[in-house]
C-alpha cells in the first residue's frame, strides 16, 4: 500500500476512534459533549447507545416544537432497547395535552409528561419511536429530556459458530 493510502487510513482510524470517545463518554445529565441525534430515523448497533435531547437542553426547550426519532437497531427481532434518562422535566398538565414525550414500541404506546422520568423503560425488540411535542397555548416551557438509548442483544441470541 502507498504511503500516501496508509496515512489517509490511519487518519480516518484514529478519526472514528475520537468520535466513538466522543459517543461513548461519561453520562452526566448536561455534559454538553455528549453527540444528539437529529430527528428522523438512526439505525445503531448492539452494545452501543445513542443519546437524545430537547432543544437549548439543559436549558429549557422552544414552545411549539416537534422531534421524531425513529430507532432501529440491527437486528429488531434479537435486540431490545433500554432507555437511561438522567434528566426529564416537561410542563405537566392533566393527560399530558400539553407538552409531551410520546414512546411507542411494538407492543405499547405511552404519552408522558412533567417528571414521569421514562428511565429504565425497555422495549421489546430493537425499535423505538419517540416523539416530543411542546405547545404554544399556556406559554411554559420546562428543562426537556435527556435520554440514552442503549441497545442490547436479547438473551440466548449471541452467535455462536456454527457446528453443523
Ligand atoms: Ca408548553
Amino acid at each position: 500500500m502507498e504511503v500516501g493510502k496508509l496515512m489517509v487510513l490511519l487518519l480516518f482510524v484514529i478519526g472514528v476512534e475520537s468520535l466513538e470517545m466522543r459517543t461513548w463518554g461519561s453520562g452526566s445529565g448536561s455534559d454538553p459533549s455528549v453527540v444528539s441525534l437529529d430527528c428522523g430515523k438512526h439505525t445503531m448497533a448492539p452494545n452501543t447507545r445513542v443519546t437524545i435531547q430537547t432543544p437549548n437542553y439543559p436549558n429549557n426547550y422552544d414552545e411549539s416544537y416537534r422531534c421524531q426519532w425513529e430507532i432501529y437497531c440491527n437486528s429488531v427481532e434479537n435486540t431490545t432497547l433500554t432507555m437511561v434518562c438522567p434528566d426529564f422535566e416537561l410542563e405537566d398538565s392533566t393527560d399530558c395535552t400539553a407538552d409531551r414525550l410520546i414512546i411507542k414500541d411494538h407492543d405499547s404506546r405511552d404519552v408522558i409528561c412533567g417528571d414521569d422520568n421514562p428511565d429504565g423503560t425497555t422495549t421489546v425488540s430493537g425499535f423505538i419511536r419517540l416523539t416530543f411535542w411542546s405547545n404554544i397555548i399556556t406559554g411554559t416551557t420546562a428543562m426537556g429530556f435527556r435520554c440514552h438509548i442503549w441497545c442490547f442483544p436479547k438473551p440466548g441470541t449471541i452467535n455462536l459458530p456454527c457446528i453443523c
